[in-house]
């Protein structure tokens, strides 16, 4: 999905590349040395037909380095999408901590963001059903402080040393390496069915936050609770929320399949294209404040069981600043590869608690650096370096590139002049709370709710999105192989809520597990929270959302134009769809350039496609992709329209009687209907009937 307008397109449509993308370091071609070379076409041979030569130093240069050119992908989240930005305080958060880039009204502080998604390997498709990352590092005036969250805000266990099992068993089988960036398989199920804490996250990552439709459509959380600190001293507990200003949008899960064979780096592009031109995507960065009591509890919710949320019914988000991503990484191995988060990474007024997943963390993030980024230099690399003085006492070590002087890295110096010194209460000082215990391998009481929330979040879902939580089990227990495996998935999901398993088992062809009545989750008692729907309650942004509209030579290309016209005062693209690449033309119109041809495009491209009038006819009209196409976003519930005799097209290929589909006589009536479908998303309506709810 593109909202590209500053690439031209190419002969078939697809967007060619920006002049100046072609320019290298400088003119001249140099070894690693800085020689300059006469050519770097042919190896050193003992003549045009003998053996190459040992003594060519710049074949051997060239092919050891290109020898060594990958590095370790990341074992979780190594597929992934950065972009830089400005993090704007409202000073609201004055009043819970003195973390200055927060506290500060208007303050600016750059950041640096990267989406992820967790299963796949670096190569794999955007829009795999998985949770994504959401890291955010903020480079503030008091050091680095990073945001290490997801787009979910619960988490599948409650203790880090779980973490391994989880990722053994969600990543391929290990003896076919089967299958790539898929929970929808045995091992995954395995797991999850017997380790019943992972419920809850379940049903998240079964709804549609699964897929979401783009990284700039999706929230972010901090998941854990954190411990904040007002410059008074007074702390308070913390969970970090960031809201896209577009809202929270989704694929449909057949989109969801055809977007990763079609277009695998669907999500990638997006960002790329939306910062390309200038649609800079925006979150705010909110904060639900509880107090710090000494269960650290709210409501009776555990705060440090990071399978829990608070819902923001209970305790609003509270806005303290707006996040802007309007710079593109230039080169994605030396920042997007390279760039290291830590959730240990904090400024003074932000701390962390006792969660138990969160504590794992802290030593997770520094150790896999080490092997990922080869060495304990990797603060160094420009993404990761603080944009404040660093003066540390570390020295040495695998890829040093700072030249540090004196000889006294060590406390307390003399020869040194005893620099650099420490900042007592002016540096980070640990919030004083009191720690004291038994050894025990043990989780606390509370903890042992597995279900409550998963029948909370099943609550809230609006009958389509509910429809939607059913095809995700179904679909991911349906790859399974192992009965018994689904049954007791199947098992655990009447523990949420009976009407879920029976739904599941029988588009599974399985009777549900027979529990004891006292085992079957139940609604009673539970109090559903709307925000955690995705369905809007009325329109919201339409700008850089994106329209196909289907014509040929001998369309009205006037039409067109005005449409473009319309659109484009709403920020939303329009790209047209034709039998070929190239320009369109039509007696007395000005030509029309084609953006995509039909063999370059899919549905997954448009947010809402129109036909034309006079595509009627035309080799488009009689091409069965564009009756794929059409019949897809019919499915996908996106907005359709026609003006004049593109209804005949459009009604050949779909129910024109149904929701969110309109057939006008003149190109101006198209507008509004589909400004309004835009910004609802879906049609509801339609996906609703297509899901039978
Ligand atoms: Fe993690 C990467 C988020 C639990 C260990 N994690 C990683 C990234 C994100 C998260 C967004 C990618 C950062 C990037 O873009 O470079 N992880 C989470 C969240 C968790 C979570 C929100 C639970 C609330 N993670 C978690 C646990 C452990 C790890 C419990 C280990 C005990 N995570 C890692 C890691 C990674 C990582 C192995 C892989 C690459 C990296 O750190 O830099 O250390």
């Amino acid at each position: 999905m593109t909202t590209d307008d500053t690439t031209r397109p190419g002969p078939t449509g697809a967007p060619q590349r920006p002049a100046d993308a072609a320019a290298q370091q400088g003119g001249r071609l140099t070894t690693a040395q800085g020689l300059r070379l006469d050519e770097t076409e042919h190896s050193l041979k003992a003549g045009p037909r003998g053996p190459s030569l040992l003594e060519d130093h710049h074949l051997r240069e060239k092919i050891t380095h290109f020898d060594h050119e990958r590095i370790p992908e990341r074992v979780v989240h190594a597929r992934g999408a950065g972009a830089y930005g400005t993090f704007r305080s409202y000073g609201t958060a004055a009043s819970v901590t003195k973390a200055r880039f927060l506290a500060t009204e208007g303050a600016e502080t750059e950041v640096f963001v990267r989406f992820s998604t967790v299963l796949g390997s670096r190569g794999s498709a955007d829009t795999a059903r998985d949770v994504r990352g959401f890291a955010t590092k903020f480079y503030t005036d008091e050091g680095n402080f990073d945001l290490v969250g997801n787009d979910m805000p619960v988490f599948f266990i409650q203790d880090a040393i779980k973490f391994p099992d989880l990722i053994h068993a969600g990543k391929p089988e290990p003896d076919r390496e089967i299958p790539q960036a898929q929970s929808a398989h045995d091992t995954f199920w395995d797991f999850a069915s017997l380790h019943t804490e992972s419920t809850h996250m379940l049903l998240w990552v079964m709804s549609d936050r699964g897929i979401p439709r783009s990284y700039r459509t999706v929230e972010g959380f901090g998941v854990h609770t954190f411990r904040l600190e007002a410059a008074d001293g007074s702390t308070s507990l913390v969970k970090f929320h960031w809201k896209p200003v577009l809202g929270v949008h989704s694929l449909v899960w057949e989109e969801a399949q055809l977007a990763g064979g079609a277009d695998p780096d669907f999500h990638r592009r997006d960002l790329a294209d939306a910062i390309t031109a200038g649609a800079y995507p925006e979150w705010e960065l909110g904060l639900q404040v509880m107090p710090d009591t000494p269960d650290e509890t709210f409501e009776g919710i555990d705060l440090l069981d990071p399978t829990k949320i608070v819902p923001e019914e209970l305790c609003p988000v509270q806005p303290v600043g707006r996040m802007t991503l309007h710079t593109l990484p230039e080169n994605y191995f030396a920042e997007t590869e390279q760039v290291a988060f830590h959730v240990a990474n904090l400024v003074p007024g932000i701390h962390v608690t006792n969660d138990p997943l969160m504590q794992g963390r802290l030593f997770s993030y520094l150790d896999t650096q080490i092997t990922r980024l080869g060495g304990p230099n990797f603060a160094q690399l420009p993404v990761n370096r603080p944009h404040v003085p660093v003066d540390d006492m570390q020295r040495d070590g695998m890829h040093q590139t700072a030249v540090h002087r004196g000889v006294a890295p060590y406390q307390p110096n003399s020869l040194g002049g005893g620099c650099p010194v420490a900042s007592g209460a002016q540096g980070y000082v640990s919030v004083p709370t009191p720690v004291e215990g038994t050894k025990v391998r043990e989780a606390p009481a509370s903890f042992a709710d597995h279900y409550s929330q998963a029948t909370l979040f099943w609550e809230s879902m609006t009958p389509v999105e509910q429809a939607h939580v059913v095809g995700g089990f179904t679909f991911e227990l349906g790859k399974v192989f192992e009965a018994a495996i689904v049954e007791r998935m199947v098992g655990n999901l009447v523990r949420v809520h009976p009407d879920l398993a029976a739904r599941v088992a029988r588009g599974l062809g399985i009777d549900v597990p027979d529990l004891p009545a006292a085992e079957h989750g139940s609604a009673d008692g539970v109090t559903p929270s709307p925000a955690l729907s995705q369905v809007p309650r009325e329109p919201g942004r339409v700008d850089g959302r994106v329209v196909g509209v289907i014509a040929d030579d001998g369309a009205d290309l006037a039409g067109i134009a005005a449409l473009r016209a319309a659109l484009d005062e709403h920020g939303v693209v329009l790209r047209v769809v034709a039998s070929h690449g190239g320009t369109l033309r039509t007696q007395g119109a000005e030509p029309v350039t084609v953006d995509r041809a039909l063999v370059t495009t899919r549905s997954i491209e448009y947010d809402a496609v129109v036909v034309a009038d006079g595509a009627a006819g035309t080799p488009v009209a009689g091409d069965p992709a564009t009756a794929v196409l059409l019949a897809e976003a019919f499915r996908h519930g996106k907005a359709l329209a026609a003006w004049g005799d593109g209804a005949d097209v459009l009604g050949a290929a779909v129910d024109a009687d149904a929701p969110g589909v309109d057939l006008v006589d003149d190109v101006d009536a198209v507008v509004g209907p589909l400004l309004q479908g835009l910004g609802m998303h879906r049609s509801w309506e339609r996906l609703a009937a297509i899901a039978g709810v």
